[in-house]
Order: structure tokens, then sequence, then C-alpha cells
């Protein structure tokens, strides 16, 4: 050990895994520059990183090609009961799931070293955040982790004799022989790839693959999985929603925070750089948000994060210049092409594309190749305090308090432009009913319409029926201080499968009327679906687009939501008894508005 660690359960549990794995050396964290220095040249070093001139201090590293995004078919909630994990989760009994993993554990890490990363999700000065610890034979997520979590002796300190945490195990799954030379991105194949999650003991355990959320304990497994089961318990929301502060040209600040699904924009809104005059945007988080009542009795929210790791392709200065401001220097890059003169490239990047790259696989690329340069699920990982407009007050310990509750995804019909639930029982059933069209964040197929309630579906640690009824209990609880809630959806298509809404900085017309709403100042409509906006509700100020189109993206197509209610019924007949009564009283009320 590097420096001293009081923890008993700590130093006892790290033991235990060391036995386990038979590590060749046991690292212990101290979170510091050198630190990072010190890993980054080592992976330079062993070709797993190249090193890019054009951005100081960033690296690319490319992924095996089987292990490129979240693997949700080998997630894993563990309860006794499988009731517990419910219909929307995988489920093995935590006896067997151990007992499988233990044998998987057991010498991975032969020739390997271990890295515990002590690691705080939230400030470590804020009473909502909590402490996890890394044990991980990856030197990729050692540095990803130091820029997306608070990575520290500091922690060890502030976790003191008996302070507790939560033990996120992690493996790559491929130990090394005697002499034998390591892969530059070392993996287990799928069929021993296990994300596993045993939220009545708080403890994570993956084996298997390297990349994102598999691999980042911190991110998916403890801010949204374990943290969804413990805030259940104790009263409080992990959601996977952004956190943005808009600023009206009167100086008044609303807070908003937005549940999309993966790959569905959430960087882009919280990095919004509004077109209507006046308005200004700050980002505070742009993928998870904790949340819990204030003295006030208002909701207040904080990102447990301090990185993005966002998605590269379809990033630009024309679409996000903010972030594209935030990723050009101490940035990981993954999955992305290497240019001539030594930077990297993706699909969608401003200018021309380049006449040679390397892609993503290491192979030569030109454009008049058919597959990308860039992997579609590509990713940047760069501090938070990069981002330009990142807000004065993102890391206050108490949060910021939430004005508005936004649901989305992506659907190319059907679902309008913007509108209001008519109260939070309503707002409830419009983020139980959340649909999207799948996109690459997870392996799988692209471009499926699925429920994706709250943008939760692969991130809910229990049963998705009591989350929905955890939701109900925060609204009594919040009563008429409970933020207004809103369903967008900003990838509605033309029959040519053409976006008919031009999107990013002119979604701050749909915020504009939002913030109007909740100050009781703009109109709406009432419709089957909720409070719609007309056209003149809105702020359209130099939007040049054709009124067919924007009539379209303003209409209720009550012919087409009736043939939605099946669907919804079927969806929720998933969770039989569980399901609470007042998602289906609102089921019923839908039925009746549309006649
Ligand atoms: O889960 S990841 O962190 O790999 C990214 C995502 O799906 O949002
Ligand atoms: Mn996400």
């Amino acid at each position: 050990m590097q420096y001293e660690v009081k923890n008993k359960r700590l130093a006892e549990w790290v033991r235990e895994v060391a036995e386990l794995v038979q590590p060749d050396d046991v690292y212990w964290c101290d979170g510091s520059k050198e630190e990072y220095d010190r890993l980054m040249q080592e992976a330079v070093e062993m070709g797993a990183a190249t090193p890019l001139p054009k951005r100081p201090n960033s690296f690319l590293f490319r992924s095996d090609p089987s292990d490129v995004a979240r693997v949700e078919a080998r997630t894993y909630i563990s309860y006794p009961d499988k009731e517990q994990a419910g219909p929307t989760n995988n489920w093995i009994h935590p006896d067997e799931l151990k007992a499988t993993m233990r044998e998987l554990y057991r010498g991975c890490m032969k020739g390997r070293t271990l890295y515990v990363i002590p690691f705080s999700m939230g400030p470590l000065d804020s009473p909502m955040a909590r402490i996890g610890i890394e044990i991980t034979d990856s030197r990729y997520v050692v540095c990803n982790m130091h820029i997306m979590t608070r990575v520290g002796t500091k922690v060890v300190e502030k976790l003191g004799e008996d302070g507790t945490f939560v033990p996120c195990l992690h493996s790559v799954g491929a130990p090394l022989e005697e002499g034998q030379q390591d892969d530059p991105w070392p993996c287990a194949p799928m069929e021993k790839k296990y994300i596993s999650h045993f939220p009545e003991e708080d403890l994570i355990w993956s084996f298997g693959s390297g990349y994102g959320g598999n691999a980042l304990l911190g991110k998916k497994c403890f801010a949204l999985r374990i943290a969804s089961a413990m805030a259940k318990r104790q009263g409080w929301m992990a959601e996977h929603m952004l956190i943005l502060r808009l600023t009206s040209p009167e100086g008044r600040q609303y807070h908003i925070a937005a549940a999309f699904p993966s790959a569905c924009g959430k960087t882009n809104l919280a990095m919004i750089q509004p077109t209507i005059e006046g308005w200004k945007a700050e980002t505070i988080g742009d993928d998870i948000a904790w949340m819990q009542i204030g003295p006030d009795g208002r909701l207040y929210a904080i990102n447990p994060e301090s990185g993005f790791f966002g998605v590269g392709p379809g990033t630009s200065y024309d679409s996000n210049p903010m972030a594209m401001e935030s990723l050009k220097e101490n940035t990981i890059m993954t999955n992305t092409a290497l240019t001539d003169d030594g930077d990297i490239w993706w699909e969608g990047m401003d200018g021309p594309k380049p006449d040679h790259a390397i892609d993503w696989k290491g192979r030569h690329w030109t454009p008049d190749k058919t597959e990308p340069a860039a992997h579609p699920n590509a990713r940047f990982t760069a501090p938070a305090s990069q981002c330009p407009i990142i807000s004065p007050d993102w890391e206050k310990p108490e949060g910021v308090p939430i004005d508005i509750l936004i649901f989305g995804g992506r659907r190319a019909s059907l679902v309008p432009l913007v509108f209001q639930s008519y109260d939070w029982d309503h707002g409830v059933f419009l983020g139980s009913t959340a649909s999207s069209e799948t996109t690459a964040a997870n392996i799988g197929s692209v471009g499926n319409l699925r429920r994706d309630p709250f943008a939760m579906t692969p991130f809910c640690g229990y049963n998705m029926a009591d989350y929905f009824q955890h939701w109900f209990d925060m609204g009594d609880r919040l009563g008429d201080k409970a933020p207004h809630i809103f369903y967008v959806n900003w990838f509605r298509k033309s029959p040519e499968g053409k976006f008919i809404w031009p999107g990013f900085g002119d979604n701050s017309r749909a915020l504009k009327w939002m913030c109007e709403r909740v100050d009781g100042k703009a109109g709406a409509r009432e419709t089957a679906i909720g409070y719609m906006p007309s056209e003149e509700d809105l702020d359209l100020t130099g939007l040049d687009m054709p009124a067919e189109d924007l009539a379209e993206l303003l209409e209720v197509d009550e012919e087409g939501w009736r043939a939605e209610v099946p669907t919804i019924d079927s969806f929720y007949a998933d969770f039989g008894e569980r399901l609470p009564e007042r998602l289906r009283e609102q089921l019923r009320k839908l039925k009746e508005r549309l006649g």
C-alpha cells in the first residue's frame, strides 16, 4: 500500500479479491496527475494507446472489435427472487451467478497489476455523494475513472475507519501466461462476459469487457443500477438524465433535467447553444442526475460524474461546439479514426472527409470505403471542467433545484415535438411509456422501436414496476413543489427519411415554451396526449422552416395514438399485478380522451 488505509472492510476486501484473482502486483491509486501520466505512458509503450499531438495530453485507444459497447444481454440484476429484478432485467440467482463468476475470476489477473481505485460519485463535500472502490486490471479503466469520477487518497481519507463504500470488482478476464505478450485491448469472449449487480449488498461484479459502461463501474453500474435501488430504499432518485441551467433575458434561472436513451442527444442538449435571443445555457451534467428533496421541499439535483463519456460520430462544431471545445486536450478517444496528421476523426465531424485515415480497427481507410472510419459508438472521455459553458455551480454540494423534467426518445413518426403532462401522475405515465429507436450504444440491432421507460430500461436496479411506484411516491412528497413534466421528440422524419426539425440550438424554442409554461405565461391547447403549443405559442423568430413541417410537428395524430394504446397495454401487462394502479388509471384516461 502506498498510503495508509484505516478502513478494515476495504483492506480485507482487497486482500480477499487479490487472493482470488492472483495478480502480480497490487497498486492503490492516489488520483494524481503523475499516476495518470505514468499509466498512459505504459499504455503507449505497450501499443494500447496512441498519443494525439494535435490535442495536448490526449490519447487514442482501439478496442477489440468484439468489445465496442454495453452488453445488455450479459447484464444481470441479481436478487434471491427473480420478481425483485422484474421483467425488464436479466436475472440469475446470486448463489449461482457468484459461483460461476468466482470460477472466472480465479487467477484472472495473473501477469497483471490489480489497481484499487477509490472514487467518489458526486463532489466529495456533497451530502449526496457516495463512495465506491473499483478493483480493475485495466489501465484504460483507471485513466478513464480519473476523468469520469473523483479519484484519490482524499476518498480513502473520507472513508475513515468505518465509512461505507460500494465494492466494484472488474477484470478484463484475460490472464497472462509467463512470457505471454499482452493484447492491446484484452477482453473475454461474449459468453464469458458478465456485468452483474447485487443490489441487496450494494455490490458490482463485472468480467470480460473493457468498454465504457461495462468497465467504468462508477457510471451505469453504480450511479444508475445500484444507486437506483439505494435511492428507492432511501427516498431519493438516481436517473439517466442530463442537467442544464437556462437563464432568461430577464435573468431568471430554470433548471432542467432530461432523460433520453443512450446516444439520443443528452450531451447535445446539455451543451445547447440557444438560437433564441438573450437566452443562455450552462451545463451541469450530461448523463446522470442524483436528486433528493431539499429543505425547502423542492427537488435538487447533482451530477455524480466529473467527466463526459460522449458519442463521437455526429459531434461537430455545427452540432455541438461546446463538446468540441471540451475535448481539445486531456481527452481519451476510443474507437475513433486516426488521421495522417495525428488527429482523430469521425463521421459527421466538420469539414471534408480526410483523404486517408486509419480506421477504428487499425486498417487503412479512404472515403470510398463502405464501412465507417470511426465506430458508431466511438467515444470521447473529457473532463467536465473543460466545457466552456460548465455552470459555476456544477459542483455545488446541495445541487440545483429542478423546475422541469423532460422525457423523450427517437421516434421517426407519431410523437410530436413537445407537449406537457396534465399533472405529475400523467407525467409519470409519459415517462413509463417512453419509447425510442435503439442505437449503437448497446451491442444489438440498431433502429428497432422499443419501450424505454424513463430511459432506464438498461439501468434500473430493481423491478421497474416498483420504480414507477417510486416516482408516484416522490410526487406525493413533492406536492405542489414538484417539477413540471414534458415530453419531446427531436427526431421526426419525413417520408423520405429526412429529419424535419432542425434540432440542436433550435431545441431552445421548445425549452423556452417550457419555461414560460412553468411561469404560467405561454399558451397551450388541451389535446388527448397533453398540453400542446400552437405555432403562436412558440418563439419561432428566425426559424426558416416549411409551414407544413411545423404543422406536422405540432399535430396530434389521434388515429396513430389509438393504435399506440394496445402496445402500451401489452407493455404494462408484463408487469402483472405489480404495476401501479395509478398507471392503469392514466391509460384509461388517455383512451377516454382519444374517444
Ligand atoms: O454505458 S456507456 O457508459 O458505455 C454509454 C451509454 O450507453 O450511455
Ligand atoms: Mn447514458
